[in-house]
This record gives C-alpha cells, sequence and structure tokens, in this order.
C-alpha cells in the first residue's frame, strides 16, 4: 500500500513511514466512514419520506451521547497519535547522535549552499569548501548538519531522506541525518521563498566509503586527504 512515497533511504525514515501510515489509516478510516453516513441519512431523510426534522437540544443523555462518544474517540485516537509522533519527534529532532561528518548548509535566495570543514575538520579555517547544490557524503554515517538561512525563510527538504527542517534567518539549525544507500536524492526547498523558488534544488550524492574517499582527494587533493 501506498507505493507512492519515495524511496526510503534514511535510518529514521521507516518511523516517519510509519506514523505517516497511521495516521493516514486513522483519518482515512474515518473520512470514508462519515461519507458512508451522511449518503445513508441523504437517502433515509428525503423529503419523499416526508422525515420530520426534529430540533434536538442535547439535554438527554442520549442526544449528548451523539457529541460526547465521537468527541471521546477523535481525543483517544489524537493522544495516540500524539504519543508515537512525540516519540519519533524526540528521536529525530531532540537527540542528536555523535557526528560522523559535518557539513553547514545554508539557504539564499534561490540556492543551497554546502559547506564543508576540509580535511583539518574544523569550520572556519582556510581549507573549508563551499560548494552550491551539491551535498556529499558517505554512505552509513551520520551526518551533523547546522542550518540557516541568508535572507528569507527556506526549507531544507530532502524526501528521500525523509527530512524537512525550515531555514531561519539569524538562526541556526542543528540536525543530522544517516544515508543507507548510495546514490543521487533530490534536495529541494519546501518554502516559498520568492520568485526563483522552484528552481531552488540540490543533489545529495549518498557515496560508499571509496567512493567518498575518492571524492575528498578531487576535492581537496591527495595530501590533504590522506590528513583526513
Ligand atoms: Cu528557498
Amino acid at each position: 500500500m501506498l507505493t507512492w512515497l519515495p524511496q526510503n533511504v534514511s535510518t529514521f525514515g521507516g518511523d516517519v513511514d510509519h506514523l505517516f501510515h497511521i495516521i493516514y489509516y486513522i483519518t482515512g478510516v474515518w473520512f470514508v466512514a462519515a461519507e458512508l453516513f451522511l449518503f445513508y441519512c441523504l437517502v433515509r431523510f428525503h423529503k419523499s419520506r416526508q422525515a420530520q426534522p426534529l430540533y434536538a437540544r442535547g439535554e438527554s443523555s442520549s442526544q449528548a451521547a451523539w457529541v460526547l462518544v465521537p468527541v471521546l474517540v477523535v481525543l483517544m485516537l489524537d493522544l495516540g497519535i500524539d504519543k508515537i509522533g512525540g516519540d519519533v519527534w524526540h528521536r529525530i529532532k531532540l537527540e542528536l547522535p555523535p557526528a560522523g561528518d559535518q557539513v553547514h548548509v545554508t539557504g539564499k535566495q534561490f540556492n543551497w549552499e554546502f559547506t564543508y570543514p576540509g580535511p583539518d575538520g574544523k569550520f572556519g579555517t582556510a581549507d573549508d569548501q563551499t560548494i552550491e547544490n551539491e551535498l556529499h557524503v558517505p554512505v552509513g554515517t551520520v551526518v551533523r548538519f547546522e542550518l540557516s538561512s541568508k535572507d528569507v525563510i527556506h526549507s531544507f527538504f530532502v524526501p528521500a531522506l525523509r527530512l524537512k527542517q525550515d531555514a531561519m534567518p539569524g538562526r541556526t539549525i542543528k540536525g543530522w541525518f544517516e544515508a543507507t544507500q548510495p546514490g543521487t536524492y533530490e534536495i529541494a526547498c519546501a518554502e516559498l521563498c520568492g520568485f526563483g523558488h522552484y528552481g531552488m534544488h540540490g543533489v545529495l550524492t549518498v557515496h560508499t566509503a571509496a567512493d567518498y574517499q575518492r571524492w575528498v582527494q578531487s576535492t581537496w587533493g591527495a595530501a590533504k586527504a590522506a590528513a583526513k
């Protein structure tokens, strides 16, 4: 079911999809039930059957139950979703596992800038490299990012990682992901940020360990790559 979801290559993507499915099926079942009841009422109480309207004040408990029971059911389902969603949120957004790699992600009208710390592993040094719209990471490695914006609100969106996070000017937001499969995946901006918003996309390349070393070498040179 739900084969239209994009490919998932993230360690926490399964949790996100699971939550999505729960919400999808709960709302789906109730949507169908509500529509069926609506159509039943349309037929059952059609004027050709001379149905008499009733002014229900909801004072008797059997009348009030028509409101209170659905409220209770919705509340219980809501709290259930909150509990499951809260656990997933906590694991993805509030816990930062130890970093295997780091990158700074900066949104600007209308590009993504990815700044890599270089072989010394430190930001703000001479060997930092900023590459537009290209995010390179090794497979099976926790990548910690710091997300910011140079101008307006953007949203860093990598569907295959089930990762979406707003980038706010004036704020640095930390996050992480771990990709499970080598390949290239789309990066998009999911916040309408101006005229060129539609073209604000990049490519995430998840490398195998050997491929990643080759990319590091071609970017920083063989001598520096050895020091990493
Ligand atoms: Cu944008």
